[in-house]
């Protein structure tokens, strides 16, 4: 089957357009990754090449031994992806080892996975473990309201939680176990890989100061709408700390127990402190 017929690349796809309508994606900036389920690779099989070289990947990721990926390509603007998905976008396979890829499909004009391949790929073997194979998908985005408040908020997971989950009372629902905040680190690398996949063994959410942030989820919905939900309480706290530096109101602990408690969800006791 055409790889671009199946509901995976289109789902991918249609993600990739969404992040760029929504304004986080300028220029090259962010990257998607979608871990393939072995049906998706049987179903495009025949549309895989074996011409292209193995790559280092700049990192070890032995638990995704033989797993195929659909990746963004490094450079490649989200703008362009929904035009020209074969430009922009390519599937890659990982050795038995997990410290090579290659590239099976895609990136028909020339190109590499994502600058952040080291990041994805050690993102998706951590979260491979922690959800039992059900997470698939890691989505960096470059969102304005997040990344203005790693300037004026402290750089700790608890206060950016904690802020957050104020803002919108479904934040605590979506993302219960928290955001991971990593201080400024030169992307790209294996360094800010091990930090951020360190953080994904406990959140499913990372901030990268000044930078962005990575969400991880099981499908392309929850994932998108993970970032989406976190960017939105980022953008009413800007507005919030622009008319006035403290609040009236808000919610208040108890309030967050007894929401956990009607809505099933585990609040950590860490992210309820006194002010
Ligand atoms: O340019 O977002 O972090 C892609 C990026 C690098
Ligand atoms: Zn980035």
């Amino acid at each position: 089957m055409n790889v671009l017929d199946t509901k995976f690349a289109q789902g991918f796809v249609r993600m990739c357009e969404d992040g760029w309508n929504q304004g986080w994606h300028e220029r090259n900036g962010g990257n998607l990754s979608y871990r393939m389920k072995p049906e998706d690779v049987e179903e495009v099989r025949d549309a895989l090449s074996t011409d292209k070289a193995w790559n280092p990947i700049g990192t070890s990721v032995p638990e995704l031994a033989g797993e195929y990926f659909m990746v963004t390509g490094s450079g490649k603007y989200f703008r362009n992806v929904s035009l020209d998905p074969a430009d922009t976008t390519c599937i890659i396979e990982v050795d038995e080892k997990g410290e090579q890829y290659r590239i099976r499909w895609g990136l028909v004009n020339g190109g590499q996975p994502t600058s952040e391949l080291p990041s994805h790929l050690m993102n998706h073997e951590v979260k491979k473990n922690v959800s039992q194979g059900r997470h698939r998908v890691i989505y960096h985005a470059h969102p304005a309201n997040v990344i203005a408040l790693t300037f004026v908020l402290p750089l700790d997971s608890a206060v950016f939680t904690r802020e957050l989950w104020e803002m919108v009372t479904e934040c605590p629902v979506v993302f219960p176990a928290g955001i991971g905040v990593a201080g400024w680190m030169v992307p790209g690398g294996r360094k800010i890989a091990v930090v951020t996949s360190g953080l994904m063994k406990e959140y499913d959410v990372a901030i990268w100061a000044h930078h962005g942030m990575f969400c991880s989820g099981e499908d392309f919905d929850l994932t998108f709408g993970l970032m989406h939900t976190v960017e939105k309480a980022a953008e009413i706290l800007v507005k919030v700390l622009s008319m006035r530096p403290d609040k009236r109101q808000t919610v208040t602990t108890d309030e967050f127990r007894s929401l956990a408690a009607d809505f099933h969800v585990t609040l950590p006791e860490k992210f309820l402190y006194e002010k």
